[in-house]
């Protein structure tokens, strides 16, 4: 891909898929007489998903209409793929790479569906305006802690903040910068702190996440100046509106590195998460479980709870506590309690 060279690791990966494929058309599957007319499988990145169509990026960055083999159900932003021209322009993909790591989000019926792979840290964007939610913060923190990859939280809209604002919210903030996530303070408007979230965002593949308002678009404009007008061109012949993002986008940084733009969401809900993520998330109040004097203690008003203890010592925040009762709680509700 264009400025930006596969892994060894990811090569064999490919090499691997590639082999196994053959070895199967050698055997002449039923059904796949359909690939004749195919070009060779190369390597591609889906960049984004527009529901039937994917735009995979090729080995030489050009951008590729495909449709997708059925049995390979839906792709994700950030999607290794194998694919073959059926034409100038676009093709087929065949194949979807082993995924690293796998972000999900319900849709309407609740199913998990795949919104962005690969990823290696989810940065959640927050703003002062619409307003910051430590609910969401929490929930994002869980779901970040789920699939294992890092979490960094970028305060943007700085420049709406005079000092005493300032101070309220990085006083909210507190217990997750006690809990070692970094904070960066930044606005897409005047490009305050933008080096210090280049430098974060350097050769990794990050996702911004965040409620629908907070800048997650004006970051990835400030951050790339020559952002991809081919995507965009791509995006409004989909029909799609242009401001508010209605499809996850990977995005090439010019330092190095990838950042994916989602659409922000009012709910975020919990999706594949269950309850050993839930101590993932909330690594404040995990070393105090199971510190209790009773094994199944709720940390509400038990004697001798170690929880109950941290959070008079201020140890946990109290919000902090309540947060992690109201989410155990709905996943107990919702049966996930695996
Ligand atoms: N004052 C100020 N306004 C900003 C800043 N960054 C973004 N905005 C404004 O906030 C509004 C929302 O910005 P977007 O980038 O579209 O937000 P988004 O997070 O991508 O929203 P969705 O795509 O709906 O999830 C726009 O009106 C921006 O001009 C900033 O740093 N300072
Ligand atoms: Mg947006
Ligand atoms: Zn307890």
């Amino acid at each position: 891909m264009a400025g930006r060279r596969l892994t060894q690791q990811q090569q064999g990966r490919i090499q691997r898929l590639q082999d196994r494929r053959r070895t199967r058309s050698d055997q002449a599957v039923p059904g796949e007489e359909d690939e004749a007319g195919l070009g060779p499988e190369q390597a591609g990145l889906a960049i984004t998903n527009h529901g039937a169509t994917v735009i995979v990026e090729d080995g030489e960055g050009r951008l590729q209409r495909c449709s997708v083999r059925q049995n390979l159900g839906r792709l994700a932003c950030g999607d290794q793929v194998i694919w073959q021209a059926s034409g100038p322009g676009g093709g087929v993909v065949t194949a979807v790479v082993e995924r690293r790591s796998l972000l999900t989000r319900p849709d309407f019926q609740g199913q998990p569906r795949p919104v962005a792979a690969n990823l290696d840290a989810v940065a959640v964007v927050l703003a002062p305006e619409p307003n910051l939610s430590e609910d969401l913060i929490d929930r994002y923190l869980v779901a970040i802690a789920a699939i294992g990859v890092q979490g960094v939280l970028v305060l943007n809209k700085r420049d709406l903040l005079d000092e005493a604002a300032l101070a309220t919210l990085l006083d909210r903030l507190e217990p997750y910068r006690r809990m070692d996530y970094p904070l960066l303070l930044v606005s897409s408007r005047t490009a305050h702190g933008l080096e210090d979230l280049r430098a974060w965002l350097r050769g990794r593949t990050s996702l911004l996440a965040g409620q629908s308002g907070v800048g997650k678009s004006s970051l990835i404009k400030a951050l790339l100046p020559d952002r991809d007008i081919r995507i965009q061109a791509l995006s409004a012949a989909t029909g799609h509106g242009a401001h508010t993002t209605s499809a996850s986008t990977l995005y090439h940084l010019p330092g190095g590195g990838d950042l994916i733009d989602t659409p922000g969401v009012r709910s975020f809900e919990l999706g594949e998460i269950r309850l050993r993520d839930l101590d993932r998330g909330f690594a404040d109040i995990a070393p105090y479980l199971g510190r209790c004097r009773f094994s199944d203690c709720r940390h509400l008003r038990e004697p001798d709870c170690a929880v109950q203890v941290a959070v008079k010592r201020g140890e946990i925040a109290l919000r902090r506590l309540d947060s992690y009762q109201q989410l155990r709680a709905a996943l107990e509700t919702a049966g996930k309690s695996g």
